[in-house]
Order: C-alpha cells, then structure tokens, then sequence
C-alpha cells in the first residue's frame, strides 16, 4: 500500500529553565498526532529540538556564570532526556546551535538579501527579552514605572539601534490570499480569525537582526549584527530536513511540513512571520499551524512564578508516563485552556483508565485463562446483542480519522472510551459467566469482546503507548503490521485465537 508522508513538529523549547508542564503538554499532543499517523499507514517525520540563541539565554547564561553555549548543551541535554522520559517518537532532535542550522539560517537570509524583502533601518521600540518579541506603542500598559506587553504580560524595554527589517507590511496582501485559499492553515478557526484580523488591521515591517548583544548566528558578511531570534529558530524546521540542499531526500519527502502543533503563545510567529518569510524565499509554507490553548493552575497560566507548578516529571514518577499523557490529552480541550490539578488527575486515571479500558482487559483476559485457557473461537452463531455492539462501534468509529486529522483529539478520546464504556456494558448484559453450560455463546461473547478490545487498544495506542502495547502483545498483534483498515468496519482478529496472560494494567488510586 502506498504511503503519505507526513511531517510534524514541536516548538523547540528555549532551555532557559527545567522544562515544565506546558513543554510537556505541547510535545504529548505532537507527539500522539505522529503516531496516529504512523499507525495509519503515513511515512512519518517528527521533529523536536532546542531553541538556543538570543537574548533570553544568553542572559540565563550569564545568571548561571556560565558560558551561552556550555549552558545550552547542559541544559538542552535535560530537554532530550524529556524525550525519553515522555516516551516521545521523534525522528530526530535539533539544536539551533548545530552547524546543519547555521548554514540553514544563512541560506534562508540569502534568499531575502536576494529578493529584496531585507533592509537596513534603525529601530525604535519596544521589546521582551522573555517573548523574544517586538511591542507596538499600543501593545504596551504602564504598572508601577515598569512597562509590561498586553498581549503576553511580560516586562519589555526600549530598544534602538541600527537593524536589518524584513518588508513584512508589503506581505498583508499575499498572506490574506493565503489565508483565504488555504482555508485550514491555521486551526482551531477561533486561532485563525485571530491571525487574519491581526494581519488586516496592517503590518510593520519587522526588525529581523539585533547589535546589542552577540549570542546568535550573524547577519552573512556583516558580523556587526546577529538574526533576530525568531527568524533563526523558525527555520530549525528546514534544517532538519537538509536544507538548503533541496535534492535531499528528507527534504524532497517532508517539506512543505503537515502540521506544526504550538501554543497559541506563539501564533503569530508561526501563522504570520513565518509563512512571510517563506513565500518572500520562493519557499512553499507549511500546511498548517495547530494552536493549542494553554494549562492551567486555578485560571493561571502555569508559572515557577506564580508557583503553581505540577512538575511532569514528579508526576510520571508518581502515576506513570500512560496516565500523564492519557490526562493531559483528555483535559485539555481542542485548542482551549485546561484547568490541571493532582485531584482530577486521580480522578481521570480512576474512571478511564482503570475503570473503563484497563478494567475491561483485565476481566476478560482472565476470565479467558480461567476458562478458556487461553483459546477462543468464533461461530457463526452472532446475536442481537453482538450485532448491535458491531454496529455502535461502527458508528463511533466513523468519524475517528477525520477527528485527528483536524486535530480535535479530545472528541477522539471520548468517543474511544464510549466504546470501551459499552464494551463493559455489553459484557455485564451478557454475563458469559452464567455461561458455563453454553460454551458456543460464551466463547462468542469472549470473542468480540477481545476483537473490542483490540480495536480500542490500537485507538488509544498514539495516546497511552506502554499500556496499548501490552494488550496487543498479549492478542499477538504486530502494530506494524496491522493498518487501520478496521475503521472502515474489519475485523482485526482471526475466528480462532489463542491470548497471552495480560498483567494489570492501571493500579486505581485510592
Ligand atoms: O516559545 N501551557 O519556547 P518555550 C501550554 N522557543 N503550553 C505552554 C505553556 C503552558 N502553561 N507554557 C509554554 C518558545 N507552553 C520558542 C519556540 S518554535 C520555532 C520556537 C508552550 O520553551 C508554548 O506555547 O517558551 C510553546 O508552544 C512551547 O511551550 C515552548 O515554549
């Protein structure tokens, strides 16, 4: 069968501090689209990294006595670990640093010296080392003598010095044509009538280069000035496919990217700036820019300063790497805010997990060894009950790809456990334990409920991989080998199967 390719990103964090919850959150969602593309047959390219020049590290830098780039490597070696420790599948990880993107970054100036979308300026304004980002006058409210950016919150400062700008307010007409024929760039469509508003009220041209500091790649034949931060770390999505070599392999395959999953923090540089640039660089703009919404703690965006954090890697420790993701996923709505506490989060573990998914496992698999010994066939024999099941599960399944596809994972999620919910009903209604006489129905009744099982196993399969895996070894299902074909209503398993023992799967919380 022939393959898409698919390629998706994370932002790639700032190593400025420990990763947190909201680094988690963004790579788990990117995370869990990669595999369900996998699993449905794509070719698959999913990249992570670090994000490591400017002002804002240099600065951590210099706090922590050390040099920017001794810094970077310690603490993006923290991010990479992260990548274990949330059981990620990126293909690959890049550092800003690394000389692929060096040359990659110069490339991409190049191609805006040439076509004439880069001047030198002077500029005047204000700018947040902690956003990276440059404020309009009235972007900015006064709080006791200090100036903060209304649209994030942070302090800035005023800058001027000489500077290259990028002729972004020429740009307003071609990216709102964008906009307009590429009607799913960015998702949810709250996100993108925010972007096009924002475009159609006008563009400045934008500062592309600072002189003020040194911690970042230079501006090719003129070491005076380094490239604004953004600018450089946005490219980091064509480095990592070999640009500027456009022949590559990886580049030819992956690039325009699928999708770019970020926080809505950070939308106006991905679903602005960055198709800009490229469309100023004769390069095609990715297909779409997912913002996602942010954690919270009490209505509070979650923040070492406000000190409301829940660190992930306390958590995972505490329940497990399934049940954080499996929360996460699950509470944070399409692209909305979600409220996080440890409350719901044993509350969540409790009644999907180990109620619903994990409990149905474990009853069937052992009723199956107790039994059955482990062997189940199927007849012919299908009753009104198993029919109805086969068909609310067809239902349900229906809409699951296109749910992924646009990227509305929660209604995904609460569908899959619906099936698993019913499942359970099913069994209760059905009580194969009353069966012992009626061997043919019992083993029928174990039967579907093992190809149920199987079926929600491999949906929730991108989103709590350790658990899934388990329950598919123990039915003999090779992942790999088994495409999503039962979404359009197949079965997965043969008539006659014989299981391996399943272990618990989710401890419930007390
Ligand atoms: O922005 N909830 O890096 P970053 C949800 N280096 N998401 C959150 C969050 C929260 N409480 N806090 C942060 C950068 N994030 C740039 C990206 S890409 C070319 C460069 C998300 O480490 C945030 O929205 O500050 C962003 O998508 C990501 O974490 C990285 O944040």
């Amino acid at each position: 069968m022939s393959q898409n390719n698919f390629y998706i990103t994370t932002p790639i964090y700032y190593p400025s501090g420990d990763p947190h919850m909201g680094h988690a959150y963004s790579s788990i969602l990117a995370d869990v689209f990669a595999r369900f593309k996998r699993n449905d047959n794509n070719n698959v390219f999913f990249l992570t990294g670090t994000d490591e020049h400017g002002l804002k590290i240099q600065t951590a830098a210099t706090k922590n006595g050390l040099d920017p780039l001794m810094y970077c490597d310690k603490i993006s070696l923290i991010f990479k670990d992260l990548t274990t420790k949330l059981n990620l599948s990126n293909d690959d990880f890049i550092r800003t640093t690394e000389k692929r993107h060096h040359k990659s970054v110069s490339d991409l100036w190049d191609r805006l010296v040439r076509s004439g979308d880069i001047y030198l300026s002077k500029y005047k304004g204000w700018y947040s080392v902690s956003d990276e980002a440059y404020y309009n006058s009235d972007e900015i409210i006064e709080k006791n003598g200090k100036k903060f950016s209304t649209f994030s919150g942070s302090q800035v400062e005023w800058v001027e010095e000489e500077s290259f700008f990028f002729k972004l307010s020429s740009w307003q007409k071609k990216l709102l044509e964008f906009y307009d024929n590429n009607s799913k760039f960015i998702l949810p469509i709250s996100r993108r009538n925010e972007v096009v508003n924002f475009v159609k009220s006008g563009l400045n041209d934008l500062s592309v280069s600072r002189t003020s500091f040194t911690w970042g790649i230079k501006v090719p034949n003129n070491d005076k000035h380094v490239i604004y931060v953004w600018l450089d770390a946005l490219t980091n999505y064509l480095s990592a496919l070999n640009f500027p070599d456009t022949n590559d392999r990886l580049y030819k395959r992956f690039w325009p990217a699928s999708l770019h999953v970020i926080g809505k923090d950070i939308l106006r540089f991905h679903a602005v700036y960055w198709p800009a640039f490229l469309l100023a660089a004769k390069i095609k703009p990715p297909s779409r820019v997912f913002g996602h919404g942010w954690i919270l703690s009490g209505d509070e965006k979650m923040s070492k300063s406000k000190g409301n954090i829940l660190d992930p890697l306390e958590i995972i420790k505490k329940y497990g790497i399934d049940e954080l993701r499996y929360y996460l996923m699950k509470e944070v709505s399409h692209g909305s805010d979600g409220n996080i506490s440890l409350k719901s989060l044993e509350n969540c573990i409790n009644s999907d997990l180990a109620n619903n998914y994990g409990n149905l496992c474990q009853r069937i698999f052992s009723f199956v060894k107790n039994n059955c010994n482990n062997k189940v066939i199927k007849t012919k024999n299908i009753s009104a009950a198993d029919k109805k099941l086969i068909e609310q599960t067809k239902t349900l399944t229906k809409d699951l790809r296109d749910l992924m596809n646009n990227q509305n994972l929660n209604n995904y999620i609460k569908s899959v456990i619906n099936i698993s919910f019913l499942t359970n009903k099913y069994i209760n209604d059905e009580e194969p334990w009353k069966l012992k006489n009626n061997k043919e129905k019992m083993s029928n009744i174990l039967h579907l409920s093992l190809e149920q099982i199987a079926k929600i196993s491999i949906l929730l399969n991108p989103i709590i991989p350790k658990a899934t895996t388990k329950v598919l070894e123990s039915l003999k299902i090779n992942l790999k080998l088994t495409n999503m074909s039962f979404l359009d209503g197949k079965d997965l398993l043969s008539k006659e199967i014989v299981v391996k023992d399943l272990n618990i799967l989710f401890k419930k919380i007390n």
